[in-house]
């Protein structure tokens, strides 16, 4: 019995057929077509080599994955899985995540803005596809693009609260496509680290012309001033500074930005509000009067917006923990669902996990730098949370749900 070869050698001939396939070179298209930006010569600045544009990669790839990885924290923080723990100390560490988050996102932009310079004559290369496989990886150089605009645009729409032109929930649409463009980023590092490497330094400097030195001091420059001009919006000294800060810190009611009115909320409370706290073995319905009466506590802690103003407060009021043991059950354990008397809107409640409510630096707030809550503070009674996102400090709190802790 003859055997054609042993099955080893048949994969190697059929993996060797798929490679050639891919890299056999396409037709090229008619060179009539190669005007304006198409024809040779057509981009003559020595700068833009692939040298400046792996160092500005390299810059690019930086700022990203601190973007990217602080992105995801803040994305676990507000849509917990089952698997996710996140610490309520240190108090401030989410308002550092999602500064670094919003500052290393924004300081992007004068980096993208050059890098996409530097590679502008690659948009026109000809021919527009040698092969299959030089096809596909201009193809995730595309997708890459697109995602990171499109991170950056909705990122930026988001931080002015302009949400007329995103018709998708922005925190999902953020979300995903970041992903998109994590992939896109891996696929374009692998195929380009070893180009950029061997890479001709090129010329540093032009007779008359921008240096590299030049280009890459006036791009670290615009990452300065964007960063400056937006980053008081969470350092409240440099509040002055921040011309391009849609908030500042200490503009608001009680020295403190409002992110959703009491009116715009549609919610009106009276000194005749009540607060249910509900547990497992029974509940109890508390006046301000009976929430003034229990032990009061003062605490220092910022709100911390995904938008990424934030801002800190003097906040008075009494321990969730406390109130959890008035319905007997065990703070250590316990889990808090935070109801609002706002009757819609997706930020009308939130969850307090065990060790969140366990703190005691975990209020519901009466008062808030030494006055009764102003209305859009979330009068009556609000919640705040050490190391917690701003969108789950729910305001106008009505209904406390304790599960577990028994
Ligand atoms: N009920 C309710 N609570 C809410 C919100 C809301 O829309 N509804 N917005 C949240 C968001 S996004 C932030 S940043 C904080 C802001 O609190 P402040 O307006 O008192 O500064 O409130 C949170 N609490
Ligand atoms: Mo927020």
């Amino acid at each position: 019995m003859v055997r054609d070869a042993d099955p080893g050698l048949t994969r190697w001939r059929r993996r060797r057929r798929a490679r050639a396939l891919l890299h056999r070179p396409l037709p090229a298209p008619p060179d009539a077509l190669r005007r304006g930006p198409l024809r040779p010569g057509a981009f003559p600045s020595p700068l833009r080599s692939p040298r400046l544009a792996g160092l500005l990669g390299a810059a690019l790839a930086v700022a990203f994955g601190i973007c990217f990885v602080t992105g995801l924290i803040s994305h676990l923080v507000q849509h917990p899985p089952a698997w996710f723990w996140w610490p309520s100390r240190p108090a401030g560490l989410y308002r550092f995540t999602q500064g670094l988050h919003v500052a290393t996102g924004l300081a992007t932009i004068p980096l993208l803005g050059a890098k996409l310079w530097a590679v502008t004559p690659r948009l026109y290369a000809w021919p527009p596809a040698r092969s299959i496989a030089h096809a596909a990886e201009r193809l995730a150089v595309a997708a890459l693009v697109a995602a990171a605009l499109f991170q950056v645009v909705s990122g930026v729409f988001n931080v002015a609260r302009w949400y007329a032109p995103m018709p998708f929930f922005f925190t999902a649409g953020h979300y995903w496509v970041a992903w998109l463009a994590v992939g896109a980023l891996l696929v374009h590092v692998g195929v380009k680290l070893p180009v950029a490497r061997r890479a001709d330094p090129g010329p540093r400097t032009r007779p008359g012309g921008l240096s590299r030195r030049g280009l890459f001091t006036a791009v670290g420059i615009g990452a300065g001033v964007v960063t400056a001009a937006t980053v008081g919006q969470t350092v409240a000294p440099l509040q002055d500074l921040s011309v391009l800060a849609p908030r500042r810190p200490r503009d608001g009611p009680q020295g403190l930005p409002v992110n959703r009115t009491a009116a715009q909320a549609g919610v009106r409370a009276g000194p005749d509000h009540r607060l249910v706290v509900a547990g497992p073995g029974g509940s109890v319905t508390l006046g301000l009067a009976d929430l003034a009466g229990l032990p009061q506590h003062t605490v220092r802690l910022p709100i911390a917006c995904v938008e990424g103003w934030s801002a800190t407060a003097d906040w008075t009021g009494v321990r969730l923990r406390d109130l959890v043991a008035l319905v007997g059950a065990d703070p250590a354990t316990a889990t808090v669902d935070a109801e609002s008397l706002q009757a819609r809107g997706r930020y009308r409640a939130s969850t307090v996990p065990p060790q969140h409510v366990g703190d005691p630096l975990t209020l519901v707030a009466l008062r808030v730098n030494g006055g009764v809550l102003h209305p859009d503070h979330g009068y009556p009674a609000r919640l705040i949370a050490p190391n917690r996102p701003g969108v789950l400090q729910t305001k106008w709190l009505a209904r406390l749900t304790v599960r577990g802790g028994s």
